[in-house]
């Protein structure tokens, strides 16, 4: 009998999941598992429908796309490959992490258990299998990035119910710019392209995740004068830098979890989805929390009680370009 097969997931319609079947006799796995290639771009949307429906779990010398990288064969999930040496001097700013090393486009991520099997589609995984395939050229970036939440600043509170222009001139003032969302998946993820920071088990101590939904008011939301008490009372953030656990291979803190950070997503459009005004990481809430998935269904004049940011910067001589636009440059670029 048929039994569900591998997901591929589409980042830019994350209602939209192209779902494969298939029957054998490792419809146990299937049923046990929700297999999901987490995308980047929209054409490692386009190789994925074009693949074919895998025929099990990936083994560990199934990873071998990346030829000549012997130290990622193996990966096990151990944070050799992208912690940087203490040795080393650092190109960034004190309050900075250099991150150097490849992104790669699509990631084919096994999930072994969902943290709840009545709520599939919530896509919380509770464990994944630790393999971690990359499926298209992977391409080497080169960049600095905060190592906190804004303010960037350990034992401080970040900042939330910032839009993303917002965020964009935050940075700005402080010689800085957003982060493009592939920096920002390479920063938490590492070159070992872990689902979480901290490896492939979900663990709501690791970071500050699944703390318990707290309805929100909207008539408060929308009155000024009423906004800051709703605010703080369905505030769950942790200090930037409480959980020593939550942290990327490359360390960087807090980046699933805790606040919602704005991104500039390249793919995206300023005045329909998917919107240039992407958000990654997820929040102190039950939801996805990973490094990978990204929302874009809000454009740059939104807000939350969950919304943060942190910055990035270019290094000089490395090939990155990026350069964030203002909602005016976005309109001139698509034409609206
Ligand atoms: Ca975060």
């Amino acid at each position: 009998m048929a039994s569900q097969g591998p997901s591929f997931y589409d980042p830019f319609n994350e209602s939209r999941w192209l779902t494969m079947t298939r029957s054998g006799p490792r419809s146990a796995f299937w049923r046990q598992s929700t297999v999901r290639f987490a995308l980047g771009t929209s054409a490692g949307l386009a190789l994925a429908r074009s693949l074919t429906a895998p025929t099990g779990p990936p083994r560990a010398d199934d990873e071998v796309l990346d030829e000549g990288r012997d130290d990622l064969k193996a990966c096990t999930g151990t944070k050799e490959s992208s912690t940087p040496s203490e040795e080393a001097a650092s190109p960034c700013p004190a309050d900075m992490v250099e991150v150097d090393g490849d992104w790669c486009p699509v990631v084919e991520h096994w999930c072994l258990r969902p943290v709840d099997p009545k709520h599939v589609d919530q896509d919380r995984c509770a464990e994944f299998a630790a393999t971690t395939r990359c499926l298209g050229a992977s391409q080497r970036k080169r960049f600095c990035i905060d190592r906190y939440e804004w303010p960037n600043e350990a034992g401080v509170k970040p900042v939330v119910a910032v839009d993303w222009d917002t965020a964009r001139t935050q940075c700005t003032s402080r010689g800085k710019r957003l982060c493009v969302d592939q920096e920002w998946t390479l920063a938490c993820e590492g070159q070992e392209r872990l689902p979480y920071p901290y490896g492939f088990a979900r663990n709501p101590d690791a970071c500050n995740i699944d703390k318990p939904y707290i309805f929100p008011d909207d008539a408060k939301w929308a009155n000024p004068s009423l906004r800051p008490g709703e605010i703080a009372r369905l505030d769950q953030r942790d200090p930037s830098g409480a959980r020593e656990s939550c942290v990327s291979p490359y360390g960087v803190f807090d980046m699933t979890g805790n606040v919602d950070e704005w991104v500039y997503n390249e793919q995206g459009k300023e005045n329909e989805k998917p919107y240039f005004s992407g958000l990654k990481g997820g929040y102190w809430g039950p939801v996805r929390d990973r490094c990978r998935p990204m929302t874009t269904d809000h454009g740059p004049s939104h807000t939350g009680y969950q919304i943060g940011f942190r910055c990035c910067a270019s290094l000089p001589n490395t090939g990155s370009t990026a350069v964030i636009p203002t909602p005016d440059d976005a309109r001139r670029r698509t034409g609206t």
